[in-house]
Order: C-alpha cells, then sequence, then structure tokens
C-alpha cells in the first residue's frame, strides 16, 4: 500500500495539543503475552516526541484475570480466533495485561514522566476495550473526550501499540468525537492479522486521520 505522508513542514505542538501513547506495556514488547513485532523499536521514538509537548497522556490495557478476551475463557477456542460477544464480533487474544502483572507495566524504558493522566481500559470482564474512548459495545465510555474538551486540548498525535487494534480505534474514535488527529507512522508499530495492517490504515485515512513521521518535529 502507498503511504501518503500528510504533513510534513517542521511543527512545534501548542498547548492545545496532546501526545497520546496508546499501550506501550511489557506484554505488547518482546517476550510479553501479545506482543507485536516490533514493539520495542517505539520506544526511543515516543520518548524522544515526548519531550516536544507540553501535554501527554498514557492508555493501560488494563483486564481481570478471567477478561472474556481471552481465549482461556472460552471451551474450544484459541488465541486470534473470533466469537460473537452481545456486542458482536470479538477477537480473542492470548491471557495478558492483566491487572497487577508485570506484563500489564509499562515497558521500563519508556520515559515520559510529564504524563498526566493514565487511562485504564478494558477492565470490565465482559467488554473489550481497543479504544482510549469507548469500549468495544461502542457506548461505554471511558471519559476521555470529557477530560481532552475541558482541557481545551483539541488536537490529538497518536503514537503506541498496536496500529491496527487499540491505535486504530482510538485514532478514529477521537476523530468522532471531533478532535483533529494526527498518526504519527513511526511511533506505532502493528500486529498485522491477516491483512489488518492495511486495513487499519485504510480505514483510518478515510475517517481523517492525518499521518506524520516523527521526524517533523521540532
Ligand atoms: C490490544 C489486543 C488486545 C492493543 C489490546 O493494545 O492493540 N490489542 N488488547
Ligand atoms: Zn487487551
Amino acid at each position: 500500500m502507498t503511504r501518503h505522508i500528510d504533513m510534513t513542514d517542521k511543527i512545534r505542538p501548542t498547548e492545545s495539543d496532546v501526545l497520546m501513547i496508546i499501550d506501550v506495556q511489557r506484554d505488547f514488547c518482546a517476550g510479553g503475552a501479545l506482543a507485536v513485532p516490533e514493539g520495542d523499536d517505539i520506544v526511543p521514538v515516543v520518548n524522544r516526541l515526548a519531550r516536544s509537548f507540553e501535554n501527554a497522556i498514557l492508555t493501560q490495557d488494563w483486564h481481570p484475570a478471567d477478561h472474556r478476551s481471552f481465549a482461556s475463557r472460552h471451551k474450544g477456542k484459541k488465541p486470534f480466533d473470533e466469537v460473537q460477544m452481545p456486542y458482536g464480533a470479538q477477537t480473542l487474544w492470548p491471557d495478558h495485561c492483566r491487572q497487577g502483572t508485570p506484563g500489564a507495566e509499562f515497558h521500563s524504558d519508556l520515559d515520559v514522566p510529564g504524563a498526566q493522566l493514565v487511562v485504564r481500559k478494558g477492565f470490565r470482564r465482559d467488554i473489550d476495550s481497543y479504544s482510549a474512548f469507548f469500549e468495544n459495545d461502542r457506548t461505554t465510555s471511558t471519559g476521555l473526550s470529557g477530560y481532552l474538551r475541558t482541557r481545551g486540548l483539541t488536537r490529538v498525535f497518536v503514537a503506541g501499540l498496536a496500529t491496527d487494534f487499540c491505535v486504530r480505534y482510538s485514532a478514529i474514535d477521537a476523530r468522532k468525537e471531533g478532535f483533529d488527529v494526527v498518526l504519527v507512522e513511526d511511533a506505532c508499530r502493528g500486529l498485522d492479522q491477516g491483512g489488518s495492517l492495511n486495513a487499519a490504515m485504510t480505514a483510518m485515512n478515510e475517517a481523517g486521520v492525518r499521518l506524520v513521521s516523527s521526524s517533523i518535529f521540532t
């Protein structure tokens, strides 16, 4: 797929910009339960990026031990199978990011001491939550839109893991909620399950998510 980088001029984030760092957690990195290929590679990129921003927030995938998105909770199913949940199709995952476990911790090299908010998501046993804004039933809110609006943050730059799941849904929901959204492409990596990465890039593009490289930040 050809990738069209939308903004190539140097950019200096302002007080109404926020960097949203999605799920840079040990379970999504090398050796983790649901490792994203090259997931670790984004950590220095995100750290550098964060220094350009006055405002940064983090999300943290945060599941109870018996979360319904875990294949282990479904007899005869294995990770990456799909099941029907009351809210629709749900991909099943290996047990990951269990609350309070080392795998749920942020990557040990992630260095964003100025981050202002941690949004934990996926803590309801029966609903998964890819997006930082709405859970997978597409109606239960995390409250993030209200937080961003109340603080006057209008443009959201997105980085993190995984491009084709939590990054994708967070970026598109941010657009739906009326924010300007910019994906920092080299600050993300995807799982790429059966074409999911290309599908994600197309869906984000159609939703009006713009693309930049981390090299344009001053
Ligand atoms: C994620 C699958 C399950 C992600 C989280 O962070 O992209 N993917 N839970
Ligand atoms: Zn999860």
